[in-house]
């Protein structure tokens, strides 16, 4: 790979926030300790059909239930001034409603705050990393609108026994893997396929129970405990493959899909009028009597308008983009209902995820998009990182060329496209359960051995490297003024 010198060599502000991010599900572990309760994941683990590979589950993961006081010594030795976590819903609600409240659960995510605030680390809280508690499930998830207020329930708990020490809050993890992955084409829990149909419904609610959240916070808590309520996205950067016009119109359509179905609604009021009538369009042609897209009602629109405080953004990886010549009339989905072709490159430098190819460039092109988009809102990067499938000397020199060559960028969308980026949390802090993948596929800074019982941590060459970026600002050896 390319060499090391031409990094943007700019300190980064002395504001801006550095952290790791990690997942319930992915590293807690202690499935059923204590009171929890199962949630989808766990159920889909044990019961099949088993998706994941090895039949891996993340019943005790990295055991972070039982170690979290390591975990913050980890975060401690990398001098972050941030850690993304998220709080497992059934941990604290065992059944997912709001009757009964799981003391032991509260104590696990008190322990862990106070354990962060006395080492200095602000904590940074996900509500929602796709461990939807089961017996929700069984009553159609995120299909049902009272989903709405299973939601709100939980977040004003939440807001309430940690809101003092919490001011950063993220609603929802990933849309995309949410709706379309677990209620479209069924590649993720609760594995419902209903491409172009199930997948918006669940992306209607999702966003009303954002809104629901955010006016909880709002009304009842912001004024004394004055945070921040979020929603984080998972997006590529759609390179359009040429200069035609079709092309570029292909990239547009592609991000309106996943800003104008996700962003647009929290800031605006509603899905983006280029993504309302691409698939209207097409539920017509299909014979459908309305669009397959919900739409929101106007109370809805006012509810939802202004309910986003910081964006928080997911991004790995980019895409080529085009526009299909004969797109398939009777095709349903997300990921077909855009009538874009997408792909990457052969010679982008590959990671151990069949996914994510190394295109450091794409990252300042994305964020350049959502700031003429959105108004210059601020954006906090709450994932970027590498995977590989473990190098054994836990040298990861491809791992630390992927985080310097992104973060480059981004200081440079920062400094030269006047990007609003106030911070970024790496994924991730140590390898984990990487969902479908099991233990097979590793993004983290420390090493764990999931063969000890005691899933010992070690330090990857990447957490050095990273811990340097954040005691001087900057990612060369010599940084500018
Ligand atoms: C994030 O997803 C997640 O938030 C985090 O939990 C996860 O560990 C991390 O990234 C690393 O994967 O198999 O072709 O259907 C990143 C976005 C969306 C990327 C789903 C992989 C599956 C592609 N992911 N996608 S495919």
């Amino acid at each position: 790979f390319i060499n090391v010198d031409a990094w943007n060599t700019k300190p980064f502000p002395k504001d801006f926030k550095f952290g790791v991010a990690t997942a319930s599900y992915q590293i807690e572990g202690a499935w059923n300790e204590d009171g929890k309760g199962e949630n989808i994941w766990d159920h889909l683990c044990h019961h099949g059909p088993f998706v994941v590979e090895h039949n891996q589950t993340g019943d005790i993961a990295c055991d972070s239930y039982h170690k979290y006081k390591e975990d913050v010594a980890m975060l401690k030795d990398l001098g972050v001034s941030h850690y993304r976590f998220s709080i497992s819903w059934s941990r604290l609600l065992p059944t997912g409603f709001a009757d009964k409240v799981n003391k032991a659960g509260v104590q696990y995510y008190k322990n862990l705050i106070k354990e962060l605030k006395a080492n200095g680390i602000e904590p940074l809280v996900t509500l929602y990393h796709w461990d939807l508690p089961q017996p929700l499930q069984v009553l159609g998830g995120f299909l049902n609108d009272n989903f709405v207020d299973w939601f709100g329930d939980y977040a004003q708990l939440c807001f309430d026994l940690f809101g003092d020490d919490v001011s950063n809050w993220l609603t929802f993890n990933e849309p995309i893997s949410i709706c379309q992955q677990g209620y479209g084409n069924g590649r993720k829990a609760p594995l419902i396929t209903s491409p172009g149909i199930g997948e918006y419904i669940c992306g209607k609610t999702m966003m009303i129970a954002h809104a629901r959240a955010w006016h909880i916070y709002d009304k009842e808590y912001r004024s004394k405990q004055k945070g921040s309520v979020g929603f984080v996205v998972d997006s590529s950067w759609y390179e359009p493959n040429s200069n035609k016009t079709a092309d570029i119109e292909a990239s547009e359509m592609k991000l309106q899909f996943v800003w104008g179905m996700y962003i647009n609604p929290l800031i605006n009021g509603d899905h983006s009028s280029i993504l309302k009538k691409q698939i209207a369009k097409r539920s017509k042609q299909q014979g459908f009597k309305r669009s397959r897209l919900p739409e929101f009602t106007k109370e809805e629109q006012k509810y939802l308008k202004g309910t986003l405080d910081i964006i928080g953004l997911n991004h790995y990886s980019t895409s080529m983009v085009s526009a299909q010549k004969n797109p398939d009339p009777d095709a349903m989905g997300f990921y077909v209902d855009c009538e874009v072709n997408e792909w990457q490159a052969d010679d982008w430098e590959k990671s151990g995820s069949d996914w994510l190819r190394v295109v450091p460039w794409g990252i300042r092109k994305l964020l350049k998009w959502i700031k003429v988009n959105f108004n210059n809102t601020k954006i906090l990067i709450t994932e970027n990182g590498y995977s590989d499938n473990g190098e054994k000397d836990l040298k990861d020199d491809r791992r630390i060329h992927y985080v310097k060559s992104y973060l480059s960028n981004i200081r440079d969308a920062m400094d030269k496209d006047g990007v609003n980026v106030v911070g970024y949390t790496l994924w991730s802090l140590m390898d984990n359960f990487e969902w479908n993948r099991g233990y097979t596929e590793k993004f983290g800074l420390y090493h764990v051995d999931f063969n000890s019982r005691n899933r010992t941590r070690t330090k990857k060459k990447s957490a050095d490297f990273y811990k340097k970026v954040i005691a001087t600002r900057c990612l060369a050896d010599k940084c500018a003024a």
